[in-house]
């Protein structure tokens, strides 16, 4: 095998897009086949304005591929959670020290295109509207359908790169000649898209005197436009990330049976009436709230376990075709960011042994998807009920105290998953011992007060090594 040979990558979609430009940018030949068209000729197909919160990790990736400014003058800021009580008041609490630790709202559409623009770029050629149908991992042959045409064509790929998101054909064609190991989890809740408009948008009949005075002042965020707002209510919450233009994409996580649930919230009666009792404050922020529930269809949700992510050196899956994880973090896609950067660094210095370039990507990076996943569960309850909850507030003023009392030692787990590029399983392990310190020293207690300092400082120093610099 020579040294560098062609890679095929089958999804031009975040993770492959990104993976392409950083093995163009290395002087591989690369090629990419994607199921969609051109966003640049049609418009991004997958519609409305879906928006994704890019953290450190995935800034990361974008940095390597040259995009920081693009992205960036596309992004919102978001500082912090916006939590919305039941009784309709709010508050903000920071994600990070100061403005340069924050998250950023950003349209996927937009991403994604400029994402293949700098794929193309650095030399990459794209195949749109070629989906893979099949794979002979004997032959090293890809079977392609023109989505158009529905011809089917056939491609050599000696590594084939599967990017093709959580229900990919390449890792159904490699399970069918050497089990993955795969499993799924399903969370037992689903998603629902919803939308607050840009004032800018809304219908003037469906205007609060509130809203009409903010929309006369030239405002065009019904609401704190850099937030990610939350309405948690126990054992289901509503979210709302800022788009560019002045609206807000909203999602309704709620379990899949029992009460309240989407077997039970189902008529624009049942809708109206659940959304008055739960989400009141919200209800005047969507006018189309009983249209786009009726509408749009309820999203799946869950964790994609496998054993193995590769096939010798023939095929290897990265993103969501290899662990699909669900939302609660934000994490998806700067994980699978964090993917593409270790393959492409890898290649770089490999002498051509694909076999032992996946097995060495699989070795470092499955520990990290699988704590990343476990942490994104984890996350749905911190975020759905105990943002409200007494104790966790004690544990969260004592987790500020800590950690500006032990810099680079004491560092809060979001801050490590969200701000940091640790090895997630890193954030994971030294999260645990932090969360057990943190219920030690606060439990019978109810006032920060009351909680020996000295003996947390003893405690923080005995049980976590300073992090390197
Ligand atoms: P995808 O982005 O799904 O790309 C797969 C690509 O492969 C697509 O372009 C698809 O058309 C193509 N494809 C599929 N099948 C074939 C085939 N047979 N042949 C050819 N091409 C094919 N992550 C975050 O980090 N932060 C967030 O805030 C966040 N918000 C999200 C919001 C929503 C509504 C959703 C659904 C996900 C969110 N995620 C978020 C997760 C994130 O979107 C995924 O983790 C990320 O997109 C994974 O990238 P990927 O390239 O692996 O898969
Ligand atoms: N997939 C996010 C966080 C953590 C916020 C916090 C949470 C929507 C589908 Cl649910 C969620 C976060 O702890 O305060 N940062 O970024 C993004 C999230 O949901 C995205 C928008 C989402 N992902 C299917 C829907």
């Amino acid at each position: 095998m020579s040294s560098r040979p062609p890679i095929t990558i089958i999804g031009a979609g975040l993770v492959g897009a990104l993976l392409g430009t950083l093995l163009a940018q290395r002087g591989f030949v690369v090629e990419l086949f994607e199921r969609r068209p051109d966003p640049r000729k049609m418009g991004y197909l997958g519609g409305r304005s879906i928006n994704l919160a890019l953290a450190e990790r995935g800034m990361h990736g974008l940095r390597l591929a040259g995009l920081t400014a693009p992205v960036m003058d596309k992004a919102v800021m978001m500082r912090g959670r916006m939590v919305h009580a039941l009784d309709g008041h709010s508050e903000l609490l920071r994600y990070g020290r100061d403005d340069s630790e924050v998250i950023w709202s950003i349209n996927r559409g937009q991403l994604n295109t400029l994402l293949i623009e700098a794929a193309e770029a650095a030399g990459a050629k794209i195949h749109f509207g070629q989906r893979l149908e099949s794979a002979d991992f004997a032959t090293s042959t890809l079977r392609m359908c023109d989505e158009t045409s529905a011809e089917i064509r056939e491609h050599h790929a000696a590594v084939m790169l599967g990017t093709d998101g959580a229900g990919s054909a390449l890792r159904a064609a490699i399970n069918a000649v050497a089990p993955l190991g795969e499993r799924f989890e399903p969370l037992g809740h689903g998603y629902k898209e919803l939308e607050i408009p840009s004032l800018v948008d809304f219908p003037l009949n469906a205007l609060s005197p509130e809203l009409a005075d903010k929309r006369a002042a030239g405002e065009r965020f019904a609401i704190e436009r850099n937030a990610l707002h939350i309405w948690p209510r126990g054992h289901y919450m509503c979210i709302a990330l800022p788009n560019a233009e002045g609206s807000f994409t909203v999602t309704l996580f709620l379990p899949n049976s029992g009460d309240p649930s989407f077997a039970t919230v189902v008529s624009p009666s049942q809708v109206a009436d659940f959304f008055a009792r739960d989400f009141a404050d919200a209800v005047p922020l969507m006018p189309s709230l009983i249209e786009d529930f009726t509408q749009n269809p309820v999203g799946l949700l869950g964790t994609l376990h496998l054993d193995r992510w590769h096939l010798d050196g023939r095929a290897l899956l990265l993103g969501d075709a290899a662990h699909a994880i669900v939302p609660f973090h934000g994490q998806g896609m700067n994980c699978g960011f964090e993917d593409a950067v270790e393959l492409a660094e890898l290649l770089e210095q490999s002498h051509g042994d694909m076999a032992e370039v996946f097995a060495e990507f699989e070795r470092r990076r499955r520990p990290n998807a699988e704590a990343i996943a476990a942490m994104a569960l984890e996350n749905y309850i911190e975020m759905r009920d105990s943002v409200a909850a007494k104790d966790f507030l004690l544990r969260r003023a004592l987790e500020g105290i800590l950690a500006e009392r032990h810099p680079g030692r004491f560092v809060p787990r979001y801050a490590m998953v969200t701000f940091s590029r640790l090895p997630y399983a890193t954030a994971f392990a030294r999260g645990k011992i932090q969360s057990n310190l943190l219920a030690e020293l606060c439990a019978e207690k109810s006032r920060i007060e009351d909680i020996d300092l000295a003996r947390a400082d003893s405690l923080v120093i005995q049980r976590l090594s300073p992090l390197d610099a």
